[in-house]
């Protein structure tokens, strides 16, 4: 931040300038974290600094063979590192599982329904995708969702679309390329277009990326000014979900070059639920497993008995560049941990020969 480092002294002269996209959905969620940080510090005023990333620019190209991990964030992460901006908003979903030196992810905000959904063309308002015409055209450039739907819906045909949330709806209902899109909930509620929803999709049909659904703010690590006006923005139950997520996908190496997807729960009790898969492109071959651990169980984050110097000294963890939540780093380790050994089991079961089948043939189908 600039000269008045901590918006809550006196704080008048404090700016905090936020990097953001500058489409319609990334401005919306910009606004959404300045809204939250301004609740949080009344006295903080902000300047939004907006700019293009790869993923913006290139709008011909399948978004998974552009072959780039960080499409839609090395931009606002140089921006970040050249002192340009303060912090940046992205969609979880979109920053890799390892973030360049020196940067940290300050807060994860409470996660919008995580689902996909269906958005039909307006002559098909009445379907759903079980009872659409054969070989109707979908649009979708995830290959996870194209994976799982093919596997589920062998009939249609599914097509890349590229371009913001408002191209997409357009080139859907201005044309008749498309019988319907499957886009995120999340982005989809965010703009506002609710109603066009016609169908959710769950996990036995189509289950949703790592991340997706929750908001993702990003800043410098040494920058302890931001990292702690960021922390109070922090949602638990959606960082220890998106955490054992992330760990999965590390674990993988998935990417958007591949398809794998999760499906996560924690339960009142502490209970988490990680289900996670990985497909062939053409959603022949699935490996799915689950598993769950209880959060609270021997967990000295919640433990006040336990003397802290009891507490076995966890080395210094990468939580995928989560910032380690106050009083919630043994369960974010556990949650962590999770997730790797969900991935490991599926490895053991042969996610690594689906995956690089995956991703050759991705390089090599245009
Ligand atoms: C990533 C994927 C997509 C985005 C791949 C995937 C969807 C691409 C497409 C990693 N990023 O999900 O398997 O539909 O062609 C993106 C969206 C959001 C964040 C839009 C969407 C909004 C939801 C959120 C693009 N990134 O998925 O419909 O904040 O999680």
């Amino acid at each position: 931040m600039g000269d008045n480092k901590n918006g809550q002294n006196n704080g008048s002269e404090s700016v905090l300038r936020i990097g953001s996209r500058d489409s319609e959905l990334a401005m919306k969620q910009t606004n959404m974290v300045k809204d939250a940080l301004q609740k949080i510090h009344p006295n903080l005023k902000f300047e939004i600094v907006t700019m293009k990333t790869k993923g913006d620019k290139i709008l011909d190209v399948a978004l998974s063979k552009i072959g780039s991990k960080s499409l839609f964030t090395k931009e606002l992460e140089v921006a970040l590192e050249n002192n340009q901006v303060d912090i940046v908003v992205h969609s979880l979903k979109d920053l890799p599982t390892t973030l360049p030196e020196g940067m940290v992810i300050g807060a994860v905000t409470e996660r919008e329904d995580p689902r996909d959904a269906v958005i039909m063309h307006p002559k098909y308002s009445d379907c759903k995708l079980a009872t659409l015409p054969k070989n109707s055209v979908i649009g979708t450039s995830s290959l996870r969702r194209g994976a799982q739907l093919k596997r589920k819906y062998p009939s249609l045909v599914f097509q890349s679309v590229r371009g913001n949330l408002n191209t997409r709806f357009r080139k859907l209902d201005e044309a008749d390329d498309y019988a319907a899109l499957v886009l995120a909930v999340a982005g989809v509620v965010r703009m506002g277009w609710k109603e066009r929803i016609s169908e959710y999709l769950e996990d036995d049909v189509c289950m949703y990326a790592v991340g997706q659904g929750a908001l993702a703010v990003e800043c410098r690590e040494g920058d302890a000014d931001t990292v702690e006006l960021l922390s109070p923005l922090s949602h638990r139950n959606t960082t220890l979900r998106t955490v054992a997520e992330r760990g999965f996908m590390r674990t993988l190496e998935g990417g958007c070059s591949a398809p794998v997807a999760v499906h996560t729960k924690l339960t009142d009790k502490g209970e988490l639920h990680l289900k996670g898969g990985v497909w062939s492109l053409d959603g022949k071959e699935e490996l799915v497993e689950m598993m769950s651990m209880n959060t609270r169980e021997n967990n000295l984050d919640e433990d006040p008995s336990e003397p802290r110097a009891k507490r076995p000294k966890t080395p210094p963890e990468d939580f995928c560049g989560l910032v380690p939540l106050r009083d919630c780093q043994f369960s974010m380790s556990q949650a962590y941990s999770l997730g790797v050994t969900l991935a490991e089991t599926l490895l053991e079961r042969g996610a690594r020969k689906i995956l690089s089948e995956a991703k050759a043939g991705n390089a090599a189908v245009s």
